[in-house]
């Protein structure tokens, strides 16, 4: 049953089909390949989304019994979200090389014996996945490069490449609601599935992060682990001044995605820095820390790994970690003079 709706919201609901070819033009030399990208991209977030909808009742939770590249358990709904992008990309056409989380090598993807599209998409599938068994929010996060010049067939080599030089990126939150941010280095803009008409209508234009926020993101059950710097931060972020607005408040859900997202809407400040034990963090470079670091600065936030700019650092393989500081501005910055020791 469609909802009621006056005739003010008909008139302004906008899907985002409607929206990708309005501002097919801010592409220079658009020929309608990158926006068909982005469609195939939202028709397996769909599929994703009835599979996440019917998790509890087909037997689809628990683990596929396989350990991924990173070592990590794989979740049955990981792989069927690996698979359901996969699948649209191939079929799409405009992607000549795939890169996930939950795939050790990079794939070439051939369209009818050529070597496929113009784009490389990294990606992982569900991210935070851990969390689907108790009905928390998990998500897909993509990252879009070009085909550089000069790589017939496209190698993983291809892939390598700062987050600077991505053309556009995304994620999907399978929450409350199923929700799709992308941005393509023009703002960042919303679309939330409407499950009536099994469309993304655009509910959140030009989003911008606040400056600051009232709550940070961090596993401190790792906090002896933390650099001195850091513990420092979080000492900090705690102390009890309320005419100043402390302490902040902890929020951590363990989906990065998640955190993200309520980060970029309410303001905040998302943490998984170095440990002792593990000096990169945990996080991928490549499949999560760049897109959302893409997305956080087109918003007016920032992303860093503790020292510079992630988007700045030059890959040396697909599945590289990074410990990943991002969100409001003003709170990445505090944090680096924490860490710098200042
Ligand atoms: P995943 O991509 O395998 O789900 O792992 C990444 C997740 C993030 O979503 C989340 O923020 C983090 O791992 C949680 O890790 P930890 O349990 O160490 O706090
Ligand atoms: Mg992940």
């Amino acid at each position: 049953m469609l909802p009621d709706l006056t005739a003010q919201e008909i008139g302004d609901l906008k899907t985002l089909e409607q929206f990708i070819i309005e501002r097919q033009d801010e592409h220079a030399h658009s020929t309608g390949s990158f926006s068909r990208l982005i469609r195939d991209l939202s028709v397996a977030a769909k599929i994703v989304n009835w599979h996440m909808r019917r998790a509890g009742i087909s037997n689809i939770f628990g683990a596929t019994g396989e350990i991924n590249v990173h070592g990590e358990v794989q979740q049955v709904m990981d792989l069927r979200a690996h698979n359901e992008f996969v699948r649209a990309l191939r079929r799409g056409g405009e992607c000549c090389l795939i890169g996930s989380e939950e795939h050790s090598e990079a794939i070439p993807i051939n369209t009818n014996g050529d070597s496929g599209g113009d784009y490389i998409v990294l990606l992982d599938p569900l991210d935070g996945s851990s969390n689907i068994e108790v009905n928390v929010s998990v998500g897909t996060i993509f990252s879009i490069y070009r085909l550089p010049e000069g790589f017939g067939t496209p190698t993983v080599e291809a892939a390598l490449q700062p987050g600077v030089k991505q053309v556009g990126a995304g994620y999907i939150v399978y929450g409350s609601s199923t929700i799709l941010v992308y941005t393509t280095g023009h703002g960042v803009n919303g679309f939330t599935l409407d499950p009536a008409i099994g469309e993304f209508i655009l509910s959140h234009p030009d989003i911008r992060i606040p400056r600051t926020g009232k709550m940070y993101s961090i596993n401190e059950g790792n906090y002896n682990s933390f650099e001195p710097g850091l513990r420092k931060y979080i000492k900090w972020m705690q102390q009890v001044d309320a005419e100043k607005g402390f302490p902040l408040s902890t929020r951590y859900i363990g989906s990065f995605v998640s955190d993200f997202h309520r980060n970029l809407l309410k303001g905040g400040l998302y943490m998984y820095p170095s440990t002792k034990d593990n000096k990169q963090g945990k996080l991928r470079l490549m499949y999560e820390a760049n897109p959302l670091a893409f997305i956080a600065e087109q918003a007016g936030g920032a992303a860093t790994d503790g020292k510079g700019r992630i988007l700045e650092i030059q890959p040396e393989k697909l599945h590289q970690r990074t410990p990943v500081y991002i969100g409001s501005k003003d709170m990445v910055e505090k944090a680096h003079e924490f860490l710098r020791g200042d």
